[in-house]
């Protein structure tokens, strides 16, 4: 058992849920960050975390208001503090740029320097993303690929690594980035693409919705699993200096071909089904995404388990059981689907 302390913003995120997780069985005293109004309202907010409630213990706090973060790192000896929460839908930040911002760039802000302040041998990971690269410069793309972000998201990420090394090289903090490709899962929103697909898939594969409306197929993206990169963000916290890592699995694969292999997972065929809608274009879109995870394989020894394949067949498989407890248990009515 490790016996450390840990803080993760993001919790009751996709890969704060499965970060947890993943931190439990490592021994870890496990701490989350959470909005007052989620513990309000846990059977809503807590989804994800349902069946690790008792073993966690968190704390209201608002990441747009550095008391409350200070407070809450005041209060407890942190050894490790991963830094999950951010508004992460790149459509929500081209409709509302502003609140993407003061979220994502100052809340990392504030979390660098309360650390500092009050325990700056926290180690602090700082959850990068694919979208830095954004119009991409190099195929595949990898840690020292330069940033061209195409969404206020992406901006605000560029911002927050920026944070992150600055803090790491001005303060001699242990504050790392994790420039993670796209990972989806069970627990995933279902505004992201992925979730919208294999949610819809299996609706339509019940009788209960009989088409799937969607943007741009042609954009390409490097798809992992969340279960495995949470692995990777908690190995880079473990080495004995500070680096920051490409995570990807190397392969991509455009929307299109997630809606052919989803469909082909309930034996029907996407074009009969898929009806393209301008409605969820984007302004400016991220073409093409695939990443080298190298140094991450060499450096951390870290593998993912899962493939494309068997990242869709779960997906899938999940919303369609979801779909019939659902059907089966009236009391199962109000949470639409399963985590
Ligand atoms: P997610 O499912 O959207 O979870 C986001 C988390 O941030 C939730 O716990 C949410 O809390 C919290 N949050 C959002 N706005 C907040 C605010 N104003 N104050 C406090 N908490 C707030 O995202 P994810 O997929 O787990 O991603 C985790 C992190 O990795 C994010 O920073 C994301 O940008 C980044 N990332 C994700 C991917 C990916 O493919 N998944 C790739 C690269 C980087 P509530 O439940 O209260 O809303
Ligand atoms: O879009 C296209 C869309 O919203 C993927 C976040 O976790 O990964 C995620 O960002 C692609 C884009 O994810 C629809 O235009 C087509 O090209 O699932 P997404 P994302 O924008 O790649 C990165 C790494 C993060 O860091 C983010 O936090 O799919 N697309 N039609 C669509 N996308 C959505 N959402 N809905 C559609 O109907």
């Amino acid at each position: 058992m490790s016996g450390k302390k840990v803080l993760i913003t993001g919790i009751t995120g996709q890969d704060g849920s499965y970060l947890a997780e993943h931190l439990l069985g490592l021994g870890y005293e496990v701490h989350g960050l959470v909005r007052r109004v989620a513990l309000e309202n846990p059977k809503g907010r807590f989804v994800r975390l349902a069946h690790l409630l008792d073993k966690l213990i968190l704390h209201p706090a608002s990441l747009e208001s550095y008391p409350s973060i200070f407070s809450v790192i005041s209060r407890h000896g942190f050894d490790e503090c991963y830094h999950l929460a951010a508004q992460s839908f790149v459509a929500e930040s081209f409709a509302d740029g502003f609140s993407t911002m003061n979220t994502n760039i100052n809340g990392t802000h504030y979390m660098l320097a309360a650390l500092r302040e009050i325990r700056p041998d926290c180690r602090f990971y700082f959850a990068g993303s694919s979208e830095m690269f954004g119009k991409v410069r190099e195929m595949p793309q990898r840690e020292t690929t330069p940033f061209h972000p195409r969404s206020p998201y992406g901006i605000s990420k560029v911002a927050g690594f920026d944070l992150t090394r600055n803090y790491r090289e001005a303060y001699g903090m242990y504050c790392v980035s994790g420039m993670l490709f796209n990972h989806e899962s069970p627990r995933r929103g279902f505004e992201f693409v992925t979730r919208k697909i294999t949610s819809t898939v299996a609706r339509i594969k019940l009788g209960l919705a009989s088409e799937l409306r969607i943007g741009n197929l042609e954009a390409k993206r490097d798809w992992g699993h969340a279960a495995d990169y949470v692995r990777a963000m908690h190995l880079m916290l473990q080495q004995a200096e500070p680096d920051d890592y490409v995570v990807a699995t190397g392969e991509t694969h455009s929307v299109r071909e997630f809606c052919e292999r989803a469909f082909s997972e309930v034996k029907l065929n996407y074009q009969d089904y898929v009806v393209v809608d301008e409605l969820y274009y984007r302004p400016a879109e991220v073409d093409l995404l695939i990443g080298d995870a190298t140094k991450a394989r060499t450096v951390l020894g870290w593998q993912p388990r899962y493939t494309f394949e068997t990242l869709v067949t779960e997906m899938v498989q999940s919303d369609l059981e979801a779909l019939h407890a659902m059907s089966e248990s009236p009391s199962l009515q109000d949470t639409p689907f399963r985590y």
